[in-house]
């Protein structure tokens, strides 16, 4: 079988794009190639592979899960535009390989395992995110199913299509039971282990995480003829309020804002926008503080007439003590230097920790690049992490 780093080159070449990047949107052909791959892999490992509704894939080490309790372990199959090639994917042919592996070498667990390939958690195609870990516990709200992506296409159309393909090769999940926990391998994305010289982080914290959409309003009209004191512009507002928001946020200790999206109507150099919406992610360790940041910034908004939508919003989560505590016993195994740290990503993992014992382990990203082509991280990082995880899933489920 191919070691986790041939198969991540395998897997980067899935939705490349002209910078080198990778672009896989829930739904679409490369996101649909993946996941088909996924599905070939963990049968080549004799493992039994489940779909559900959503596209989640799962494989496991028994045929029919039914009511048992089981450990899940895996990351999301979907990336950011132009993302890097670990993101996600790492965590979820590394829970792969680890199931198969340890299912080849010490036969049936005591507790079964069940690797996930979440559908989504980027949010790059609908703006909403962590569809895939929210539809598994059941908190996908039914207005998520109505959304359009940018071509006008709704999330319920995309998912019909590609789920019907992938349930042609797999039977529907019959996982009804309890997880008993579930861990996640993923790249830091930060700057920390790299700097610390460490291989392994423990995460005993996740940010919490606040994504919005701010619309402003103006009215179209002629860019040549309109007297500027006549004019409604929306991009002077939307300028205005986000010149504002950067001039308050700044004084929130340790909060962590991003603007990184902006779209103008109609978008056309010489007629006056009609409306201008931009993104704004917040993130703060302290449930308490990113309430207070987002309290700040409803009132500028509102002052400055504008429209704030919550497209996301999950709550900065502890982790698992005792789960952190078996990943670092799976370290110590494998002679690697670890530290705890906090996670100023989001994941899948901090939607299950509010209702499973969850942990992350992290392996250190170079420069601590991610969310872009130059997101990288050393092969040998790579491979422990992996030996790592699955040291951790064998002391769980076979001892
Ligand atoms: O945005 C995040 O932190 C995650 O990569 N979705
Ligand atoms: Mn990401
Ligand atoms: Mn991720």
């Amino acid at each position: 079988m191919k070691n986790i780093v041939s198969l991540l080159n395998e897997f980067k070449k899935i939705g490349l794009t002209s910078f080198d990047g990778v672009t896989r949107c829930v739904y679409d052909e490369n996101w649909l190639a993946a996941q088909k791959k996924y599905m070939q892999i963990a049968s080549d490992y004799g493992l039994y592979t489940f779909v559900d509704d959503i596209g989640n894939v799962y494989a496991t080490t028994e045929k029919n899960l039914g009511q048992k309790i089981f450990i899940l372990s895996g990351s999301h199959m979907d990336t950011v535009i132009n993302g890097g090639p670990l993101d996600g994917v790492y965590g979820t042919l590394a829970s792969l390989i680890s199931i198969g592996t340890l299912m080849k070498k010490f036969g049936h667990p005591k507790i079964p395992l069940v690797a996930v390939s979440f559908s989504e958690e980027e949010g790059s195609r609908f703006n909403t995110a962590f569809t895939g870990s929210r539809y598994l516990m059941n908190k996908l709200e039914d207005t998520v199913y109505g959304l359009r992506d940018h071509e006008g296409l709704s999330f319920n159309h995309a998912r019909q299509n590609a789920v019907t393909q992938l349930k042609e090769l797999a039977s529907e999940l019959k996982a009804t039971g309890l997880i008993h926990a579930f861990i996640e391998l993923h790249i830091e994305q930060g700057p920390i282990l790299e700097k610390k010289r460490q291989d392994i982080g423990i995460v005993t914290d996740i940010v919490g995480q606040k994504k919005l959409l701010i619309k402003c309003y103006g009215v179209a009209n002629h860019a040549g003829t309109t007297p500027m004191n006549m004019r409604c512009d929306a991009m002077k507002k939307a300028v205005t309020l986000i010149h504002q928001l950067y001039a308050v946020l700044d004084e929130f200790v340790a909060l962590r804002y991003t603007i990184g999206q902006i779209r103008v109507q109609p978008n056309a150099a010489n007629v006056i926008p009609s409306e201008v919406d931009f993104s704004l992610d917040l993130r703060h360790k302290s449930q308490k503080r990113l309430d207070d940041a987002f309290t700040a910034v409803k009132e500028l908004t509102e002052l400055n007439d504008s429209i704030l939508t919550i497209m996301t919003d999950v709550n900065a989560i502890k982790l698992s003590d005792q789960l952190a505590n078996n990943s670092a016993l799976a370290a110590q195994y494998h002679n690697s230097a670890y530290q705890s740290l906090i996670s100023g990503a989001g994941h899948d993992a901090q939607i299950i920790a509010k209702y499973v014992p969850t942990t992350m382990i992290f392996v250190p990203s170079i420069k601590g690049n991610s969310h872009s082509p130059s997101e990288n991280t050393k092969s040998e990082h790579l491979v422990n992490g992996q030996l790592v995880l699955q040291q951790a899933l064998y002391q769980l489920a076979y001892i």
